[in-house]
């Protein structure tokens, strides 16, 4: 299974993705995605410039020798670019395998340990009646986890409020063109109101729904003790990234001060990244995704590891990671043991005219399909149609113009 032609493909369906097509002598096509939200066309060049001629004439069966011939091979180890490219070429690859042998891809990873993946939606809004309308709606579409995003007086646009119009709240960060959005962000007032959102969502819906809440990377350790301590009442399924991950030591503090379970790792993209989170138990879901840690290959190994310590997967699903990145997430989390939750936000329309994805949504939960391989084809005439538009995430600053976090 000779490898012929890497491509690389950048379309804009309702937002940008960059997605690897790997394709065999024989003519079978393997996918992967390959989309660093804002910085695109970084992972595309570093593709196609850097890693699309070292794999030319290759045994696309070998996979593991691939990842460390990239990983080790380039000298310059770890990164979100280079464990983007890594990972769409090793996800290509699973995809090429499973279709070889005629499998959907998660009986190559040794079979379903589930019926489906419980997913959580995310529920959003300016004020709390807003809010409280979107978690019904996400309780109509048949969400069983969901996730509580909501404005804070005084400050206009946050992390996780929807647009004006959109009732699902789905949520897009990423401008389309132009610069940066700038937002205002103030962690004192954000802290005053959130304890007091949750025990008005708790009061409505109850005490059964498993309720998560993301702070964005936004807290000091001592402030995020404190947050994580006040949010207890309300039996948190988690609470996300309460700090910014360089800091790993911050942890410990919130550990101490709390026992509301802690989710991080959405920006990180390596096994070493989760050394000593996972080793000193102070994180108890890895928010990796498929596509930012290695593909299949390298989050395999961080959730082994985590698996030692009762440490469950908690992969992050934003509409920045393309369906491709999504299903090959869903076939490594239906098949390994120590599974937790998986975010699905739901794509923009437009993106199912580019991807055409097997899977299935379900009480409260997604099954990748049972076709061979990752069960995601790409129309690449459809891609074509539309053109990649430079964009960007919004930028955070405090009111007196410090840049903060976002
Ligand atoms: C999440 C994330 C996203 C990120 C986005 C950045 O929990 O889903 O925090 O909303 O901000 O993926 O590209
Ligand atoms: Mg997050």
């Amino acid at each position: 299974m000779l490898i012929k032609a890497v491509d690389v493909i950048v379309t804009r369906p309702g937002r940008n993705f960059v997605t690897l097509k790997i394709t065999t002598e024989d003519g079978l096509v393997g996918w992967g995605d390959a989309t660093l939200n804002g910085r695109e066309l970084a992972v595309a060049a570093y593709l196609s410039e850097h890693v699309a001629p070292m794999l030319a004439g290759i045994d696309a069966h070998r996979i593991e020798d691939t990842w460390q011939l990239l990983y080790r091979g380039a000298y310059w180890r770890r990164g979100p670019v280079t464990m983007a490219a890594i990972a769409a070429v090793d996800v290509a690859l699973w995809d090429l395998k499973a279709k070889v042998a005629g499998l959907p891809l998660y009986q190559l990873l040794g079979g379903a340990s589930r019926d489906r993946c419980l997913v959580y939606g995310h529920a959003n809004g300016r004020d709390t009646e807003e809010l409280l309308d979107s978690v019904r709606a996400h309780l109509e579409l048949g969400y069983r986890a969901i996730r509580i995003q909501s404005g804070v007086p005084g400050l206009g646009s946050i992390y996780g409020l929807p647009p004006a119009d959109d009732r699902l709240g789905r949520y897009e960060p990423t401008s389309a063109g132009g610069l940066p959005a700038v937002e205002t962000w103030d962690s004192p007032a954000y802290l005053r109101h959130i304890p007091g959102v949750f025990e008005t969502v708790r009061n409505e819906f109850g005490p059964e729904l498993p309720l998560l809440h993301d702070a964005h990377h936004r807290l000091t350790p001592i402030q995020a003790a404190r947050l994580a301590k006040a949010l207890e009442p309300y039996d948190l399924f988690w609470l996300e990234d309460v700090t910014p991950a360089e800091n790993q030591e911050a942890l410990r503090l919130v550990r101490a001060a709390s026992t509301t379970p802690l989710a991080i790792g959405e920006v990180f993209n390596s096994i070493v990244d989760y050394q000593l989170l996972i080793r000193e138990q102070l994180i108890d879901y890895v928010r990796s995704p498929v596509p930012h840690a290695g593909g299949i290959t390298g989050l395999r190994r961080v959730l082994d590891y985590a698996a030692m310590y009762q440490v469950k997967s908690g992969m992050h699903g934003p509409v920045d990671v393309s369906p491709v990145g999504l299903a090959a997430s869903l076939h490594l989390g239906l098949a390994i043991h120590n599974f937790g939750i998986m975010e699905y936000m739901r794509h923009h329309p437009l993106a199912g005219e580019v991807f055409r994805s097997t899977h299935t949504f379900d009480d409260g939960g997604l099954h990748p399909g049972d076709e061979p391989g990752l069960g995601v084809d790409v129309d690449e005439e459809a891609a074509a149609a539309f053109p990649f538009q430079p964009g960007y995430l919004p930028v955070n600053r405090l009111a007196d113009g410090t840049v903060h976090d976002w």
